[in-house]
């Protein structure tokens, strides 16, 4: 008896498209849904659910993650191998997949897939190949045919003026890395029952850590094509299939690219540099939900990002974890900037700090760009040197101090931005100054520098307990 199921990584009914829905939104005829269901059979096939993190581009399948019962991020147009890439490097047991269009991968995003095929990532790649712009309303892409009518190319793609068009395969085929390229088609139930092998295995050989697989599908796109369901399959047959030929261009035995290298993060310096077991002791994390989302802000050469990468710094030594994420301004010279760190006793999903719950303002323009943005209950520290008024808010806690004119009598302007962090330590208790003590040695290389900051924060010290948080 042949039983027909829905595979177990769809969800049973996709409530982010509406409630108890169980149809797609994709047109009928439309390859993507067959894609899906190939992908979605594999994975539950190779059980491999759990660690999936399915990448959904811009186009079409903008929605996928309405559908896969997996992990999901939806990417910005074009950067799926990008997002991958950096999900590879952070979790190695995670089995990436990006799923894109060929406007998606071969246009807007052709840097990224080809570097990231280059670096040889051990991720897998699905480009659905359906010679058009399918979501904005059927332009001219990177693999419309010659001759091929479009929105954009209402008489044909012109050789001439739009050249050929380009052969993913083919280009792949040319680096060195990847182990796995495959073309498919979806002209018929046949060789769509063929493709789903080659789905597989481009997933195996994930799990096996081969290397980059990257498998083009010929999909029909009736829609945009004009055509019935049935004319548009024909035609992936009789006019994509001579132009994109279907076949295996590589499948190779041994290993290549980066899971070829060293176990992950080995041999990277700067990480290697930043694990605390080369510095000190890691403390055991504190119990109790550490959450700070600080934002330190102010004017280009304030060093309130060096003050960001400190915190960062010094909190990886307790065990915590933390992101720190800068924004500069346009301006060459002495425009904004700021840095957002995060620190948590929980896995960080996002950098942005949206709503600082410590923010940290060196110049005025700072205080009056985020002073609103502050939670109630949450900390303003305030540089009085640059900044002459209060703080509006009544329901916010702050400290105000002259950081500029500590600095100063330091001997180095410069070290305002430590002085501030010294005190924030001081009233946050999320570092001890000790810590902070031993991390600016290894963060500053020249000897005086690092001796000036330290005696910024034995002022920062003194000056705190002359001017407890209460006073102030
Ligand atoms: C940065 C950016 N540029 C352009 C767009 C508009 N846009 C949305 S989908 C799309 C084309 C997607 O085509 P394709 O990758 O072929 O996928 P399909 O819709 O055919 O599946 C474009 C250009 C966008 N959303 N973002
Ligand atoms: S427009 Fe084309 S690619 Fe998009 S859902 Fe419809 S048939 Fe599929």
């Amino acid at each position: 008896m042949v039983q027909y199921s829905k595979p177990r990584s769809f969800y049973d009914t996709f409530e982010r498209k509406g409630e108890g829905q169980i149809s797609t939104h994709y047109c009928p005829g439309c390859g993507h849904g067959n894609a899906h269901k190939l992908i979605a059979e594999a994975i539950d096939t190779l059980g491999i659910q759990d660690r999936v993190v399915f990448l959904s581009p811009v186009g079409c399948s903008v929605f996928a993650y309405y559908y896969f019962d997996t992990g999901n991020i939806q990417c910005a147009h074009g950067r799926a191998p990008s997002v991958g890439t950096g999900v590879r490097k952070t979790l190695d047991d995670a089995i990436v997949i990006s799923y894109q269009g060929d406007g998606d991968l071969a246009g807007i995003g052709m840097a990224s897939i080809v570097h990231a095929a280059n670096r040889g990532e051990n991720i897998t790649v699905f480009f659905v190949n359906n010679a058009i712009y399918g979501m904005t309303g059927g332009q001219m892409a990177p693999t419309t045919l010659i001759d091929q009518k479009t929105q954009t190319t209402p008489l044909g793609r012109n050789l001439q003026r739009d050249g050929n068009p380009i052969g993913m395969c083919e280009l792949m085929d040319s680096l060195e890395t990847p182990v796995y390229i495959e073309r498919v088609t979806f002209s018929s139930p046949a060789k769509i029952m063929k493709a789903r092998k080659v789905v597989r295995k481009a997933l195996q050989n994930q799990i096996d850590k081969k290397g980059f697989s990257f498998v083009e599908i010929l999909s029909p796109c009736p829609v945009n094509w004009k055509m019935s369901p049935t004319d548009a399959r024909r035609w992936v047959s009789e006019s994509l299939e001579p132009i994109f030929p279907v076949k295996n261009f590589r499948d190779l035995d041994d290993v290549r690219g980066e899971s070829a290298k060293l176990p992950l993060m080995e041999g990277n310096r700067l990480l290697d540099y930043l694990k605390p077991e080369k510095h000190i002791s890691p403390e055991a994390p504190n119990e109790t939900v550490v959450d700070q989302q600080v934002k330190i802000a102010g004017f280009g050469g304030q060093g309130v990002m060096s003050a960001g990468v400190l915190l960062s710094n010094c909190v990886i030594q307790k065990g915590l974890n933390t992101t720190w994420l800068p924004s500069y301004g346009p301006e060459m010279r002495g425009g904004t900037a700021y840095a957002s760190v995060k620190v948590s006793t929980q896995p960080i999903g996002s950098p942005v700090v949206d709503f600082p719950n410590v923010l940290i303002a060196m110049n005025g323009p700072s205080l009056e760009a985020f002073e609103e943005k502050v939670p109630a209950g949450g900390l303003i520290m305030v540089n009085t040197s640059l900044i002459s008024r209060k703080v509006q808010r009544k329901d916010v806690r702050t400290y105000y101090l002259p950081a500029t004119e500590l600095a100063k009598d330091v001997g180095l302007i410069a070290t305002a931005n430590i002085i501030v962090l010294s005190i924030y330590f001081l009233i946050s208790e999320v570092v001890d100054l000790d810590t902070f003590r031993k991390v600016i040695p290894l963060s500053l290389k020249k000897k005086q520098l690092a001796e000036m900051n330290l005696q910024a924060v034995d002022k920062a010290e003194v000056y705190f307990s002359e001017h407890p948080l209460e006073q102030s």
